[in-house]
């Protein structure tokens, strides 16, 4: 096979919503990029995800040049319900923040967006690449060999930015004994539905119930996005959409229950729940973004919000290599990225602890009556104090970025 050689400064491995939006802002700096991706762009628009964007990933995408439709379509959302067992509480993100609020924008409207920006641009990316491997990530000149169209290519670079979600190639490049993983794995997951029906409310909510938790999200006037905790041995199969929303109508408060409009579903899914960093997120010349590094369980709403103050750590430090020489800065990416990350673990961990219900699991999972009592009181108190739910109103909307 004849062997194609490519040259690019940055490399980046994933065209999710991390590696399009680091593409996106390093070109606006005129510093070339290249994305290489292992499924077809409509495969990464199949995967329905995020809803919920915090103030900072907005900016980044307006900086991009790619908010227009953002702007236009999503929605400014002010404030959040949690419901605990039937009992509404509002937490008043604006009034509680000194003015912050965050946006109700699909993951899937932002990649189009993004995906559409960067073909505009003529900008490249290999869709359908196979074989990714990563070589010399600790020398001056890094490369990355893959297959693209029966072909074989070495891409040369300066900087590899691995943002190829937890399940990529990136993160097994840094040699084991030099990074440090933490997991915990939930005793349960998600079983989400989308459907074309007006949403119960204008603002989320997140339902602590009994029967397990459930969340009444949305992503437009018509298109209703909901979930419902289930048991991990459950199956999607096995959910008929009036299983679904009987459930769901059991953990609702009963008078927004009777209002819900249910329909078919477009789609269903089971997502298991798990909170996972690797330390350090850099190695040599490579970089981890987004899911590559970490993965926190979407009850704080914040994995996305996560990978894009990654991706605007990243972009101050290329941009300053770039622009003023000064490589030696590359050295700071994972201390900085990683206070953040730290925090939005903290917070989804402590979110999703209070808001599941835990019964039933085992006792190492967890699924003590103590600490079934220990959560209850602290969902108590942190909603019945506006300290309290100041504490989860700042959170989250999100913690301001750091500078370089
Ligand atoms: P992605 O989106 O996983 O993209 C990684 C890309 O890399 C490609 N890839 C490879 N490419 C080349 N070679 C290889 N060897 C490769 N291996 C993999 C993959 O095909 C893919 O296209 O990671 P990225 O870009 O870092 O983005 C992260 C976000 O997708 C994720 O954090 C969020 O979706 C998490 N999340 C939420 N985050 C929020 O901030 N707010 C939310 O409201 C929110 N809700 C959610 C969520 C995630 C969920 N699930 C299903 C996990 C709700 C759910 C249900
Ligand atoms: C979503 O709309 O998909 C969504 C919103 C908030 C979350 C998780 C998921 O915390």
């Amino acid at each position: 096979m004849f062997l194609q050689t490519i040259k690019t400064q940055v490399a980046i491995i994933g065209a999710g919503p991390s590696g399009l939006l680091l593409g996106q802002l390093l070109a606006k700096q005129g510093i070339s990029n290249i994305i290489l991706e292992r499924v077809t762009g409509d495969y990464v628009l199949g995967r329905i995800r995020a809803g919920i964007l915090e103030q900072g990933f907005v900016n980044l995408v307006r900086e991009a040049g790619v908010g227009a439709r953002m702007d236009r379509e999503g929605e400014i959302h002010e404030g959040f319900a949690i419901a605990v067992n039937g009992k509404l509480t509002h937490i008043d993100l604006k009034g509680l923040t000194g003015g912050k609020t965050v946006m109700c924008y699909g993951q899937v409207e932002i990649t189009k967006d993004l995906m559409e920006a960067r073909a505009a641009a003529g900008l490249s990316t290999y869709y359908q690449t196979s074989e990714l491997a990563l070589h010399d990530v600790n020398a001056e000149q890094p490369s990355v060999t893959f297959n693209y169209q029966g072909q074989a290519y070495t891409l040369s670079c300066d900087y590899i930015a691995g943002c190829d979600g937890f399940h990529g190639v990136s993160r097994q490049t840094i040699p084991q004994a030099l990074r440090t993983e933490h997991e915990r794995v939930y005793p349960f997951g998600w079983l989400g539905v989308l459907s074309d029906t007006p949403p119960v409310s204008e603002e989320l909510i997140y339902c602590h119930h009994e029967r397990g938790f459930a969340l009444a999200s949305r992503r437009s006037a018509t298109r209703s996005r909901y979930y419902l905790q289930v048991p991990l041995t459950e199956k999607v199969e096995d959910w008929s959409d009036d299983a679904f929303w009987e459930e769901l109508k059991r953990r609702l408060p009963a008078e927004l229950a009777e209002q819900l409009v249910t329909g078919p579903s477009i789609e269903k899914s089971i997502a298991p729940l798990r909170s996972f960093v690797c330390e350090p997120m850099q190695y040599g010349q490579l970089f981890l973004v987004g899911d590559a590094a970490h993965i926190v369980p979407p009850t704080g709403a914040k994995g996305l919000n996560l990978a894009a103050s990654d991706v605007a750590t990243l972009y101050a430090i290329l941009t300053r290599v770039y622009q003023q020489g000064d490589k030696a800065c590359t050295s700071r990416y994972s201390e900085i990225a990683l206070r953040r990350v730290w925090n939005g673990e903290r917070f989804s961990w402590w979110m999703s602890n209070m808001l599941h219900n835990y019964q039933g699991m085992p006792v190492a999972d967890m699924g003590s009556l103590t600490f079934k009592r220990f959560m209850e009181s602290e969902l108590n108190y942190y909603l019945q104090s506006e300290a309290g739910r100041r504490v989860i109103a700042e959170q989250y909307v999100g913690l301001a970025y750091e500078s370089v």
